[in-house]
């Protein structure tokens, strides 16, 4: 397998470097060229382009929908940072702490909108699926994202419910990138749903993964603040299955410690993260992770591309599962 992230990855930041946003108020543009030049991962254009490969179209016919998706990842980034109250993204001050909160919303919203306007460059043919699926996405991420806020101050919360904001404040945005790739690129219907589904099940262990780095991750190379879920409360798969897996002591201490957010969290932190690992639920965490990664490449048998597509995927989904960031 090429290293396929890479390759759709300078594809997509070329595109990204000759882009300007002419028609944004200029003082907002700024935080939005910051944010977008970041350097993420650039996973979720990557797997646009990628997607449409599969199906014979190239970068030039999928690059719009790439910018779409990715454009949206970075505004939800903006608005979550400011709910999470976090210092720090992708290594540097977030967007609200640089400027304030006000200009962040603003630029959020004005990259919520030419996040739409890049769908204006297909036809009018592709233009309606494709604006149907990114719009539903858009509200169940806004959906899921109002679930994490709540679940913060909830008392009871259960793992089920926590799939299922996960599902919707991440997962669906994997599956939405897959399936416009394959709908710009002409797939078969099957496919379209095959890659949806696939997406949905990286998009879990994706952020099962990143609820594990964000409490476990090195801080070196995170990018963001390791501890920053423990210390605004929220309610992980780490969390929830720990109350269920420690003594009833350690369980008691543990819902305690997540009834606070003390002003000096360090202690918090080195305790919570103690309470996990002694019950296991780092390693049970790490095996779930693996459930929905095999989940979702038992689901590649049945796309029609050739085996280098599938491969490609899988190599996709396993080198997600190594990222430290
Ligand atoms: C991310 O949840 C979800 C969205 C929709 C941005 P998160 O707060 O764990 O993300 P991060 O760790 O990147 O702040
Ligand atoms: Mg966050
Ligand atoms: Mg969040
Ligand atoms: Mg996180």
């Amino acid at each position: 397998m090429k290293d396929s992230i890479l390759h759709y990855r300078k594809h997509f930041l070329d595109h990204l470097g000759r882009k300007t946003w002419p028609e944004s108020p200029r003082d907002l543009y700024e935080p939005i060229q910051y944010i977008m030049d970041l350097g993420g991962k650039r996973i979720r254009p990557a797997l646009v382009l990628l997607s449409a490969d599969l199906y014979g179209a190239g970068p030039e016919k999928a690059l719009p929908a790439a910018m779409a998706v990715e454009t949206f990842h970075n505004f939800t980034l903006l608005h979550d940072d400011i709910m999470d109250d976090a210092p720090l993204r992708r290594g540097k001050t977030t967007v609200h702490e640089q400027w304030d909160t006000n200009t962040a919303i603003l630029s959020g919203d004005a990259m919520l909108i030419e996040a739409y306007r890049e769908l204006e460059a297909y036809p009018p043919e592709s233009f309606k699926p494709l604006m149907q699926l990114f719009s539903l996405t858009a509200l169940e991420v806004c959906e899921g994202q109002r679930y994490d806020m709540d679940f913060e101050t909830r008392q009871q919360v259960t793992v089920e419910e926590y799939l299922k904001m996960i599902r919707l404040k991440t997962a669906v945005l994997l599956g939405c990138a897959l399936k416009m790739g394959a709908l710009v690129g002409g797939a078969p219907r099957g496919d379209q749903e095959a890659l949806y589904e696939f997406g949905i099940r990286l998009g879990l262990a994706f952020q099962l993964q990143d609820d594990y780095l964000d409490v476990f991750g090195d801080p070196e190379t995170f990018g963001k603040q390791v501890g920053g879920d423990i210390i605004e409360n929220k309610k992980t798969y780490l969390y929830l299955r720990a109350l269920q897996l420690a003594s009833p002591e350690e369980a008691r201490e543990l819902s305690d410690l997540y009834s606070i957010k003390p002003a000096d969290p360090g202690q918090k932190v080195d305790r919570v993260r103690q309470i996990f690992r002694a019950c296991g639920v780092d390693t049970e965490s790490g095996e779930k992770i693996r459930e929905y990664t095999e989940d979702a490449f038992a689901l590649l048998q049945t796309l029609q591309v050739p085996d280098s597509g599938k491969s490609e995927l899988r190599g996709f989904g396993e080198w997600l599962l190594r990222r430290e960031a």
